[in-house]
């Protein structure tokens, strides 16, 4: 039996929920509840109850499709059609992403500029221009936050919405995600894709099956199902090497996964295993959690390599201390006064070692020399394969800031290299129920 999948929606399909101007005096003039409501009728998410897990939450999860290539092909119309890719040009440059044009020559993410430029000789490098790409964010998240307030951005091109309860009164949460995405198409002239379902970790998987413009829902009573032939590299948290390892002890779905214990999930992959334990039974209580409620910003990085040296390891260290000292300045109104350092092993144990001062880490010298101390008591016999930094205990805030910022999930998803995952039944197939 396969799962239900929803089709990308046809023009027949399009729905028109909400007016495209926030004040747009027609907004106003919806219904918002009752039988006129947009969605009425149609029944909302089941409440199943799930190995104990409620499912009445409605999340959706936005992720922009080729990012920073397709500001750039939107900012010049002549790159449209091209194979485009943004990133370093250096001897040691790196792509940072392609358009889905370079895709199809096998240029993506994270790859060699040498490489890419190998395998698409007319590639159109080009240099990164961030404060472009934050504006867009920033236009992201006002158009997030006129249907909830419960925003979460992962990263700059992606959040987390939940819509249980949403401010333009409709029930379905695959509709308000297919409104997002065409407001985001006529707006901003960008293309996104969207996930929706029950929890975080689905909504999340996804949004990755209908890339590029795209929407897929998981349905509470098809998430197991969906789970089950789920590869085991999709997992929110399975990257290559874990996905090699979980293939070494048969582990190749998550029909596959279901069938081990917590305790042998936790002998091969620590405080990890719990989490692989609950996502094979579509579990994730996770909240949404907004800004105000972050309770720490941090980042981390998953090497290609493990790393087995001294030296190795202080280089990374300093690159994650200068990208979390990015993300401390966007949110300069959070005052972390405690220093956080997790380390995972080859052996995929993990630990976290905490420093707390009594002003609030700003400066890389601050951060950087705590950091380096606390590193210094990890253990050097073991390969490390991931670093992460976090500043946590934030000062009262003196004045309401409504500022975002991105928050340190528990999970090693969000960055470049780490192990990222990528369900529906969309909107037709919620239709029916
Ligand atoms: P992603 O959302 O992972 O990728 P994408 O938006 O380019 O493509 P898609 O979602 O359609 O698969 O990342 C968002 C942006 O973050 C991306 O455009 C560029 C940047 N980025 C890097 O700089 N390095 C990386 O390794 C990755 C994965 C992303
Ligand atoms: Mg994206
Ligand atoms: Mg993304």
């Amino acid at each position: 039996m396969s799962v239900e999948a929803s089709e990308r929606p046809t023009s027949a399909a399009k729905i028109q929920l909400i007016p495209h101007t926030p004040n747009n005096p027609a907004r106003k003039s919806m219904p918002t509840r009752g039988e006129n409501a947009p969605g009425a009728g149609l029944e909302a998410a089941k409440c199943l109850p799930l190995h104990g897990m409620d499912t009445y939450r409605k999340i959706i999860h936005i992720d922009m499709d080729a990012f920073f290539a397709a500001v750039e092909q939107r900012d010049n119309p002549a790159l449209r059609g091209l194979p485009v890719a943004v990133g370093g040009n250096g001897p040691r440059g790196v792509i940072s992403t392609a358009s889905y044009e370079a895709r199809r020559f096998g240029v993506h993410s994270a790859l060699a500029t040498a490489i890419a430029r190998r395998r698409c000789p007319q590639l159109v490098l080009l240099q990164p221009r961030f404060d472009v790409y934050k504006g867009v964010n920033a236009q992201l998240a006002e158009l997030f936050h006129e249907y909830t307030d419960l925003v979460e951005f992962l990263s700059i091109d992606e959040a987390f919405l939940d819509v249980t309860e949403n401010k333009v009164g409709v029930e379905l949460a695959s509709d308000i995600a297919q409104d997002i995405r065409q407001r985001i198409r006529e707006e901003l002239q960008l293309t996104a894709s969207a996930g929706v379902s029950y929890c975080k970790f689905l909504a999340k998987i996804a949004s990755e099956q209908r890339k590029p413009d795209g929407l897929y829902t998981i349905h509470p009573d098809r998430a197991e199902h969906f789970i089950a032939r789920l590869p085991i590299d999709k997992f929110w948290g399975v990257g290559p090497k874990t996905a090699e390892r979980m293939r070494y002890i048969g582990v190749f779905n998550g029909g596959d996964l279901r069938k081990l214990t917590l305790p042998q999930l936790t002998s091969h992959f620590g405080k990890q295993g719990r989490m692989f334990y609950e996502f094979a039974r579509g579990i994730d209580p996770r909240p949404v959690v907004t800004e105000h409620e972050a309770k720490s910003i941090g980042c981390e990085r998953t090497f290609e390599k493990d790393l087995r040296t001294e030296m190795g390891a202080i280089v990374e260290l300093y690159h994650v201390t200068l990208e979390l000292l990015e993300r401390l300045q966007r949110h300069k109104e959070f005052q972390g006064r405690t220093l956080t350092l997790k380390v995972k092993y080859e052996d995929f144990s993990q630990i976290t070692r905490s420093v707390s001062q009594d002003k609030p880490f700003s400066t890389k010298e601050q951060i950087l020399t705590k950091a380096k101390a606390l590193l210094s008591k990890a253990d050097r016999t073991k390969g490390i394969r991931l670093i992460g930094l976090s500043v946590s205990n934030p000062a009262p805030a003196e004045t309401e800031n409504h500022d975002r910022q991105w928050v340190q999930l528990s999970f090693d998803f969000t960055g470049q290299g780490t192990d990222t995952p990528s369900p529906k039944k969309a909107r037709s197939s919620l239709r029916k129920n």
